[in-house]
Formats: structure tokens, sequence, C-alpha cells
């Protein structure tokens, strides 16, 4: 595996790729062109300028995280070829910089839900939190602006003020979209471009919905190891992959993690490694990465990834916001970098118990 840091971006970003470069066994980050929107074509040149800076501070460009899908291809509307042509289009410019990597989700509406930023743990660190009853009580439009006050002013990746201002539309778009519709919906998009990945080796790899379960009755499909498995069939190439996202899929305490890990043997392209704290079923917040500070046994998920053979990138995800650090919630540098390292750590022993 190769172990690696989220990062927006020079203009986006609070953490430096200086700083990235001094965390022990980090050599790449996972970007995107974070001033793009759902449905642009992404310029060669921006992709090269922005593979050319992570290069020139020493490290590599991994993979893209995201690459966003426009609500018209989600919702299966009359114009998403249109939004699949550029889609296409995206793809082939980053397969002509050399980019075979690309994660994107199918989550109507929002992308990752939670109803805390900024939730303090006893020892002091902020982390992002989710109870069900918080959202039980919210209008889905009251939902960017109960949170908004706790981003630490920067723009949070899925919540963008102009997209949250089309929230009424957003939700009409999908008033007839059940799961049966969002499936057949990812089917028609992943055919349309499964040439330009199978041309340029890219794999592509669809994140979990966050949480694993329907949000303000919208569908959500990509949350358990059936329905995970039904998605790698219906498009059996091995291009149509998988984002293992602990943290996501995590959420719901039915996902047995090793085992969906297991599961997806060849089809696994890139990493997420986090922790959940549980407090009840539906009411759990970020913790640190380490076993013991939450409910995952982190051993026995780095164990899995050994065990099927895992080579792509993989990375920390959100991390706790600690030592003061003023940063996007979740993606602050401290937190992420002992989340690294701990990981790292595992995997030595994993690599070094396994020796012959
Ligand atoms: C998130 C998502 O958990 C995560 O990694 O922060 O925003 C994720 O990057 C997207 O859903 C992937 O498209
Ligand atoms: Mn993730």
């Amino acid at each position: 595996m190769q172990m690696t840091l989220r990062w927006y971006g020079s203009r986006f970003d609070t953490v430096t790729l200086q700083q990235i470069r001094q965390i022990p066994g980090v050599t790449g980050v996972i970007s995107t062109l974070y001033d793009t929107a759902p449905g642009d074509v992404w310029e060669l040149s921006d992709i090269l300028a922005l593979k050319k800076e992570i290069e020139d501070a020493g490290l590599s460009l991994a993979g893209i995280e995201s690459v966003n899908v426009h609500d018209a291809i989600k919702a299966g509307l009359f114009d998403r070829d249109k939004y699949i042509d550029n889609y296409i289009a995206t793809l082939e410019n980053l397969g002509k910089a050399d980019i075979h990597l690309v994660c994107y989700n199918f989550m109507p509406v929002f992308d990752w839900t939670r109803t805390e930023l900024a939730r303090v743990r006893p020892d002091g660190s902020t982390v992002l939190a989710y109870t069900q009853e918080a959202v039980d009580q919210l209008n889905p439009e009251e939902m960017f602006s109960s949170i908004s006050g706790d981003t630490n002013g920067t723009i949070m990746p899925g919540w963008e003020p102009e997209r949250m201002q089309h929230i009424k539309e957003l939700f009409e778009m999908y008033r007839s979209v059940d799961d049966e519709a969002l499936f057949s919906n990812l089917k028609y998009f992943l055919e349309r471009i499964m040439p330009v990945c199978d041309k340029y080796d890219i794999n592509m790899a669809i994140h979990p919905d966050d949480p694993a379960w329907s949000v303000f009755g919208l569908p959500r499909i990509i949350i358990n190891k059936a329905n995970i498995l039904r998605m790698m069939k219906m498009v059996d190439n091995p291009h149509n992959g998988v984002t293992f996202c602990s943290g996501s899929y995590g959420t719901n305490l039915e996902n047995d993690l090793p085992d969906m890990i297991r599961s997806l043997k060849g089809r696994i392209h890139f990493a997420h490694v986090r922790n959940l704290k549980f407090h009840s079923p539906t009411n759990f917040e970020e913790s640190a990465h380490l076993s013991s500070d939450g409910s995952f046994d982190m051993y026995e998920i780095m164990l899995a990834l050994y065990d099927i053979g895992f080579t792509g990138p993989i990375r920390p995800d959100h991390g706790r916001m600690i030592w003061g650090e003023v940063a996007m919630p979740g993606y602050g540098l401290y937190d992420r970098a002992l989340g690294a390292t701990y990981l790292n750590g595992l995997w030595e022993a994993i690599e070094k118990s396994h020796r012959k």
C-alpha cells in the first residue's frame, strides 16, 4: 500500500505540502481541482499544474478525490448524457496526465452527513459526530445552517454554500428516485465510462454513503456487503471498484468490516481507514484512529487489507481537531499525521509477522 493524505490544493487547504512531506511514511497526496463544479470538464493544463506542484514538493499525486458526479446523472434526468460526456472528457484528461485512480460517490443531494462538526471529547479535542435524533428533528433545509458556524471558515466538500442554496430543487429532483432507480442510474453511468477507464487504466473507486442508511428519506445504496457486491457484478469490470472507507461502512454496526474487505478482493482500489466511537447504534463520533479509542479493531481492518494483497493508496480519514489547530473539520494536520503513523505501524508489524 501507499500511505497518503487528502489535500485540497494550496488555495483551499490549511495544511501545506511541505508539512505533509514531513510525516514519516507519507509519500503521496490524494487531491482534486476543488474549484470545479460537478459537470465541469477538467482542463488538462489544470491537472498537470496540480500534479507538478505536488511532485515539486517531493510527493506523488496518488489519485483524485473526488470527481463529483452531477445530480442529473444520479437522478437519471433527460440531460444526463451531456454530463456523462463531460465526465468522460475529464477522465480522458486525467488519463493523459497519467492518473489512474478516481474516487467518487453516488449519494443524492448530500455528501456525508454529520450533525455536529465540533463535539468536545473528554480530552478537550473536538470531532465530527452524528446522532439520528438530531437528524430526525431537522428539516433538511436547515441542516446546512445548523452546522455552518463550525466550519472554521473553510468550504466543506459536498456542502458548498451555492449548492445548499438550491437544496429544495435538489430534493425535488430525486422525488421519484428510489433505490432501484439509483442502482440503474449508476449502472448506466458506469457502462458509459468503462471504455475510457479501460483505455487509460483508470480505477473508479466508489465511496460509500455516509451514514450507511437513508437520511431525510433519500435513497442510499452503497451501504453494505450485499449492495456493493451487486454493484461489482452489475458492471463486472475490474475498473469498477471501491473506496473502502471503514468509517462510512462502519456507521452501520451490522457491517463486518474485515469480512467486507475480504469479499472485495481485487476491487478495492483505495482505502480510507478511521475509527468511530459509538455511544448507541445511532450516536457516534469520529474518535482517534487507535483501536482502543473507538469501537473498531483497526488491526483486523489492516490485516484484512494485507490478506487481500492490497497495493493501492490508503489514507487516514477525518482526524480530530487537537493542539489548538484551526482547519477544515476532519482535515487538520496533526491528528491525521498521528493516524497515518499509527496505520503505518500496524502495517509494518503485520508485514514482519508474516515473513516466512
Ligand atoms: C468524505 C467524503 O469520508 C470521506 O472521505 O470526506 O467527502 C468523500 O471524500 C466523498 O464522499 C468521496 O466522493
Ligand atoms: Mn471516507
